[in-house]
């Protein structure tokens, strides 16, 4: 049996990038997220990759997901995401409940859920999808700010709890990424302020680079954790210093 890679939010973006980019690497990738018509079609077009449907915030079918599998040895907690970039004084409390709820506890559920069997595979990888923006802090960035600290905070103890286990825990927190519904989402579906984000930025990060770094980092040899890396775009220096032409 191959090994087995589960990757959430995989029915678009990184997720489904990175979903393409293990089966290619030779993984029996279960592709989870919510929206099944996708999944099915990602799952038909792509040999290697099987649809699980899987909402994070749900126990209930985060413990199905598990149920599901066989084996698991290499989990990417990639479902998440922002939404709004209000000022804190203005901060939604909906919003940010429902940041936290996918990005924090979801990746907990799903770690809870997927941990034994990444255990028992002997050399498990779990790959936290984290964001620069857990680790900077920006101005309409509170929400999300705090979401993304606090996972990348859970991602650290994780690996400290974990150390002599046949686990590593990598962190990869990208900057910048053009993808199809990251910034619709964060401005709750206006398109031109979506794009605006990336107007005149030679070179955005694509969801397949992103797809490629978390590959690079689940492929080292087993005892080789890569601990945190931060994927960038030329053109965006820091958090604050974006090159626009
Ligand atoms: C997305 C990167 O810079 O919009 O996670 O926070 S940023």
């Amino acid at each position: 049996m191959n090994r087995t890679a589960v990757v959430t939010g995989a029915s678009s973006g990184i997720g489904e990038a990175t979903a393409r980019r293990l089966a290619a690497e030779g993984f029996d990738v279960v592709a989870a997220a919510r929206r099944r018509d996708r999944l099915d079609k990602l799952a038909a077009e792509v040999p290697g990759i099987r649809a699980v449907s899987l909402d994070v915030t749900s126990q209930e079918s985060v413990d199905a997901l598990a149920a599901s599998l066989e084996r698991c040895d290499v989990l990417v907690n990639n479902a998440g995401g922002a939404i709004g970039l209000e000022p804190v004084a203005a901060g939604n409390v909906d919003d940010w409940q429902q940041m936290y709820d996918t990005n924090v506890l979801g990746s907990l559920r799903v770690t809870k859920a997927l941990l034994p069997l990444l255990v028992a595979s002997g050399d498990g990888v779990l790959v936290m999808l984290t964001s620069v923006a857990g680790l900077v802090s920006y101005e309409g960035g509170g929400g999300y700010n705090a979401a993304k600290h606090a996972q990348t905070a859970m991602t650290e103890v994780l690996r400290l709890e974990l150390c002599g286990e046949p686990v590593r825990v990598v962190e990869v927190a990208p900057g910048m990424v053009h993808t199809e519904e990251f910034s619709l989402n964060r401005f709750h579906g206006d398109s031109a302020a979506a794009d605006r984000v990336y107007q005149g930025v030679p070179g955005p990060l694509t969801a397949d680079d992103v797809a490629d770094a978390i590959s690079w980092c689940v492929t080292r040899p087993a005892h080789v954790n890569v601990d945190r890396l931060v994927i960038r775009p030329r053109a965006q220096a820091a958090q604050h210093k974006i090159h626009r032409v």
